[in-house]
């Protein structure tokens, strides 16, 4: 370890020894997620150790006490079931070991919560559904309850669906697992067939859409559906451009530059820096017309046309390298 010319201490030798737990590892965006916090612990020499989720809360929490074991300065928690994380969240306080949660409510002003602006991003998918559909259509949407960024894209459609009385939400089903996209697929496959009039769906989370988009083609009705989502991929932009695509629609940051800025989180309070209590990094609305004009087709080339989608402003300081994408 060789440390960061200017950094502050203890980043100026470098080895700082931060983790990263994860509750979900499987999927695009928690995969981009941890390279974009791998990046960023390499450009700060940091010593990042990974543990990987399983969607399972006891083993999420002995992960971090053994985080707690090896002597990390720092942990990023990403993602959990914040009844299960407490107690040994504020162990890990109680030694001076310093916390960021990541779309995890842990409700403690020592944490900084990290957050995608999960608000604006149902609004501005929602926006889009209006502009493409009206505000009258039958709808199906896909929520699983219990995940802070779902519940707060999920405050947004309950109040959608009070503004406009002609929005009617014919189903709801959703699966998060390790095998999302193909479960929702088929709760997506019985709902669709069951209702034949909606033309659709919310779908606010990438697995989601790729699960409904599977069961709106093996249907054969992906011509009369359009789907809205969140997340986006290099895969999930090809599915979306790909030709008669029903998924029409995604609001988005670059998950890699959330990673990269969980770190950055992390290693200022390591330095003693101030950090503040809310931060948030603000999605984009992607559309499958605009994906399609501009000949879009990975995620690097997003971040070369969307600003946004390189680099973050949140939480920087001179000393941090934050030109990683
Ligand atoms: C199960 S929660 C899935 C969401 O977490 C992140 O906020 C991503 O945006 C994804 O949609």
């Amino acid at each position: 370890a060789g440390g960061v010319n200017g950094a502050p201490a203890p980043f100026d030798k470098g080895g700082v020894k931060i983790a990263l737990v994860s509750y979900i590892s499987a999927g695009d965006f928690f995969q981009a997620y941890q390279a974009g916090a791998e990046a960023q612990a390499k450009a700060l020499d940091i010593d990042l150790r990974v543990f990987p989720g399983r969607q399972d809360a006891a083993a999420q929490r002995e992960q971090i006490l053994q985080a707690i074991n090896l002597g990390v300065s720092a942990i990023v928690i990403d993602h959990g079931l914040p009844e299960s994380l407490g107690d040994v969240v504020q162990q890990a306080l109680d030694k001076g070991i310093k916390v960021v949660a990541f779309d995890v409510n842990l409700n403690n002003p020592k944490i900084p919560q990290v957050e995608q602006s999960d608000h604006e991003l149902a609004d501005l998918a929602l926006k889009q559904v209006v502009k493409e559909n009206g505000d009258s259509f039958k709808a199906g949407y896909v929520y699983v309850a219990g995940f802070a960024p779902l519940d707060r894209r999920n405050e947004v459609w309950d109040a959608f669906k009070k503004q406009n009385a002609g929005v009617v939400e014919k189903a709801r089903f959703g699966n998060v697992s390790d095998t999302t996209a193909t479960s929702t697929a088929d709760q997506a496959k019985a709902a669709l067939a069951a209702n034949p009039d909606i033309t659709v769906i919310f779908a606010p989370y990438d697995e989601f859409a790729r699960g409904v988009k599977l069961a709106a083609t093996d249907l054969g009705i992906a011509n009369k559906l359009k789907i809205y989502s969140a997340d986006v991929s290099t895969a999930d932009i090809q599915e979306i451009t790909e030709p008669g695509s029903p998924w029409v629609a995604t609001v988005a940051t670059n998950p890699a530059v959330v990673g990269a800025v969980s770190i950055r989180a992390a290693a200022l309070q390591v330095a003693g820096q101030e950090v503040p209590h809310q931060i948030t990094v603000k999605p984009t609305l992607l559309t499958q017309e605009g994906l399609r004009a501009a000949n879009v087709q990975t995620i690097e080339e997003l971040a070369k046309k969307v600003p946004a989608f390189s680099a973050s402003d949140a939480v920087t300081a001179s000393w941090i390298p934050d030109k990683l994408f």
